[in-house]
């Protein structure tokens, strides 16, 4: 196994394709994967300290608040806060974007993130995850002039982006637009070490992923998109794979190829996941490794979102998976 800690390997990359970077970026990735070791330690004791179940309130959702995602979100907010890199911050915890004080040290960037992500698996042991997005700050903008709208902008321009798996292992995998690579984080010494050099999705997969017992709720097209998965017709049908946290439905998605399919529904018009961070990062993953990602109707990387908790329809991994659903819904004049 490689030795190279994901610190090292960004220094390393920085030097190939950034090599006027100041070490703002690193320093906020440094904080980043602090903050990640901390929730993660506090995942595996779940169970062991009072750290499971619901603080009782709503979050701005309208979603049940479970005490990890507010230990995450607390976690995450104070590392970035302090970290001297960013300049804003926005979460799915947090009704607005939180702007780095005047007299604090800030930097140039601004990240968003879902600090825990599949918050309904916790109590069950199922695999969780933190997904960030990372933007630079529009450079047109003073930083007192820097509005919540400023923020919002495609998931083509993200700087970088990626997720932590609090799984079987604990994982980072993120790309900085050079490809996509994932890490593993060994205990032992507390680092998280290369494990997955450049990844590529495989173009065809043999795994779907899509919440089922949805199926009456959807429309036409997507009907027949998963049909084609379930009960092919001239061969043998796709196993289907649903988690019900997206850090893990897509992590097996990146990796071994398929389809996670999230469409919008009658019971959520608009999708459920939210564009700003939980679809665009993924997006700008699955097609730094080769993958497509789109919401039915126009690729989520172009998608300029009117408001941080926008949600969007999505249907994310293997290209040629990707296209065949595609094909219903331009034959169905959903698109
Ligand atoms: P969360 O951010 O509140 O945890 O909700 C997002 C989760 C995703 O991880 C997962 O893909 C999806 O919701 C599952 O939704 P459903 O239970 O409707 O299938
Ligand atoms: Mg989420």
């Amino acid at each position: 196994m490689s030795e190279v800690t994901a610190i090292e390997h960004l220094i390393a990359s920085q030097r190939r394709w950034s090599p006027h970077a100041t070490g703002q970026f690193t320093s906020l990735m440094h904080d980043l994967i602090l903050s990640a070791k901390i929730i993660s330690r506090n995942v595996n004791q779940a169970g062991l300290v009072d750290i499971l179940g619901s603080t009782g309130s709503i979050n701005v959702q309208g979603e049940q608040v479970q005490k990890l995602d507010t230990f995450a979100n607390n976690t995450l907010v104070y590392r970035m806060q302090s970290s001297g890199a960013v300049c804003a911050v926005g979460s799915e915890e947090m009704a607005e974007p939180f702007f780095v004080p005047e007299n604090e040290p800030h930097g140039h960037y601004v990240i968003f993130f879902d600090p825990l992500d599949g918050s309904s698996n916790i109590d069950v042991g199922v695999s969780i995850g933190t997904i960030f997005s990372i933007y630079r700050r529009p450079d047109d903008e003073n930083y007192w002039e820097l509005t919540p709208e400023a923020l919002m902008r495609p998931g083509l321009e993200q700087v970088a982006a990626g997720y932590f798996l609090y799984g079987s292992s604990t994982m980072l995998v993120y790309s900085t637009g050079h490809g996509v690579n994932g890490f593993t984080l060994d205990s032992s010494i507390g680092e998280f070490l290369l494990t997955h050099p450049n990844i590529q999705i495989p173009r065809v997969g043999k795994y779907y992923s899509a919440n089922h017992g949805y199926y009456k709720y959807w429309n036409e097209a997507a009907q027949q998109a998963v049909t084609t998965f379930s009960l092919p017709e001239n061969r043998p049908p796709r196993s289907l794979r649903y988690v019900g946290s997206l850090v893990a439905d897509f992590h097996r998605t990146l990796l071994k190829g398929g389809l996670f399919f999230y469409p919008e529904d009658s019971n959520h018009p608009n999708g459920k996941l939210r564009l700003m961070y939980e679809a665009s990062p993924m997006a700008f993953l699955a097609e730094q490794a080769g993958g497509k990602a789109t919401d039915g109707k126009m690729r989520i990387l172009e998608k300029v979102p009117p408001s941080i908790h926008v949600r969007t329809p999505l249907i994310i991994g293997s290209a040629d998976d990707v296209d065949q659903v595609m094909e219903f819904y331009q034959d169905s004049g959903s698109n």
